[in-house]
């Protein structure tokens, strides 16, 4: 079975995706997910000008073999474009065999581990107010696990709350929480990581208080700490019980997590930024960390984040697939196959997509209970329409980044 096609379509309904679409001799189609938010030309280019002329008349079959060949070839390895780049051909690619075979993707990974899989919705509030109405409506929406992010005193716009009055009014749709804004330039965020730290904990106390025990919380300090105000958040949040703190630090430098470590218990989660099983390995194999928090879309795809996640396993580090709206249906389909075959499943972050991407990728999974399942359909469950895709042109759109109060550029 030979590939025939490779196309690349890039659309942008509520928000800018990139979807590598191959076709064999067989007439089977496959889908893979290449969107690097912000980014998403880079991925455009590095595919149509270096990879599309590879794949013609490639063993359609040959999953791992294209795999090494991609990354091998290049010479030039890693990073996130080159890794989005193959994770697409390497997500088209298992779609395409598991049509081949008739059965859904999850049964060639091994076969389901679970009936379905714990995901996370993310509320949000600027007031405790809006944030205890937030997480109410995650619950109606049937999430068992929620996230929280909360505005802090005297920072007007900052990461992770809903209110992104420009997103909504130049698309229509409230997405919990959209950071990408279409313009011509990235928006301008503030902040203070000691009003931050101080806030955070006072927020916590008052949603175990008004919530309870049992509701799975967690928390993502987007890479904004330094080691030693990391340790002092994970301390700080002990008491309601996080089920995770999530990028408390940028992570280039892997022994910082060994300083947080060193003084808390708080469950860390780590890596939607990571594109590598080099990037882990340090953090794996010290114990670093307790989820894996990479999507298929930005690792290359199924067959390097299974290995990522396999050497997890031996040091009972679970998966926390990345689950962004930038993260497109074909991306999600693609987690939720892998998250029901592996063993060391731990949650899945799900954010649901606006209507007019629900047109463009017709889906196949459900969700109940609180529970993602990728559906029993052959192959991903995802089907691109075409013409509906054609009705929304690429929009230049960027990811905020962060000034302190002095105009120093800070970590967003
Ligand atoms: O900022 O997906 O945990 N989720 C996140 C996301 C990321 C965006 C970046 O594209 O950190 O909201
Ligand atoms: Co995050």
């Amino acid at each position: 079975m030979k590939i025939t096609h490779a196309d690349v379509i890039v659309t942008s309904p509520d928000r800018n995706f990139v979807t590598l679409k191959l076709t064999t001799d067989d007439g089977l189609t496959g889908l893979g997910d290449a969107t690097l938010n912000g980014r998403e030309l880079a991925v455009v280019a590095y595919l149509r000008e270096h990879i599309v002329p590879l794949l013609i008349g490639r063993d359609a079959h040959a999953i791992e073999d294209t795999w090494q060949f991609l990354y091998r070839s290049a010479y030039w390895r890693r990073g996130p474009v080159t890794m989005a780049a193959i994770a697409a051909v390497d997500v088209a690619l298992w779609d395409i065999k598991a049509k081949a075979a008739g059965m859904p993707l999850y049964q060639l990974l091994g076969g389901a581990s679970r009936t379905g899989l714990l995901a996370y919705g993310h509320a949000s509030g600027k007031t405790l107010d809006e944030l205890f109405d937030s997480v109410r409506q995650h619950q109606e929406k049937g999430y068992r696990a929620i996230r929280v992010q909360t505005g802090v005193p005297g920072l007007k716009s900052i990461y992770g709350i809903a209110s992104n009055a420009t997103f909504e009014a130049n698309t229509g749709v409230r997405y919990d929480h959209e950071p990408a804004q279409r313009g011509a330039l990235p928006a301008e965020e503030d902040w203070d990581t000691r009003s931050y730290l101080r806030h955070v904990p006072t927020v916590f106390e008052a949603v175990r208080n008004e919530f309870g025990p049992e509701l799975p919380l967690l928390h993502d300090g987007h890479h904004r700490m330094t080691p030693i105000q990391a340790a002092q958040l994970g301390k700080s949040l002990e008491p309601y019980d996080l089920f995770w703190l999530e990028d408390v630090t940028p992570a280039e430098n892997p022994e910082a997590l060994r300083l947080v470590r060193q003084h808390t218990t708080t469950p860390l989660a780590i890596g939607e930024i990571f594109n590598t099983v080099w990037d882990y390995q340090q953090i794996i194999r010290e114990q670093l960390i307790d989820y894996v928090r990479s999507a298929v879309t930005h690792t290359g795809g199924i067959t390097h984040l299974k290995r990522v996640l396999e050497y997890a396993a031996q040091y009972q580090i679970k998966s926390g697939m990345h689950g962004p709206t930038d993260i497109s249906p074909v991306g999600m389909a693609a987690a939720m196959h892998l998250g029901l075959s592996i063993h060391n499943f731990g949650i899945q972050e799900y954010m649901q997509h606006g209507d007019k991407t629900n047109s463009v990728f017709e889906q196949s999974f459900t969700w109940s209970n609180g529970l993602l399942h990728p559906g029993n359909k052959p192959g991903l469950g995802v089907d691109l329409n075409v013409d509906e895709a054609g009705k929304y042109p690429y929009e230049t759109a960027y990811l905020p980044y962060n000034r302190l109060a002095d105009g120093t550029v800070h970590d967003w």
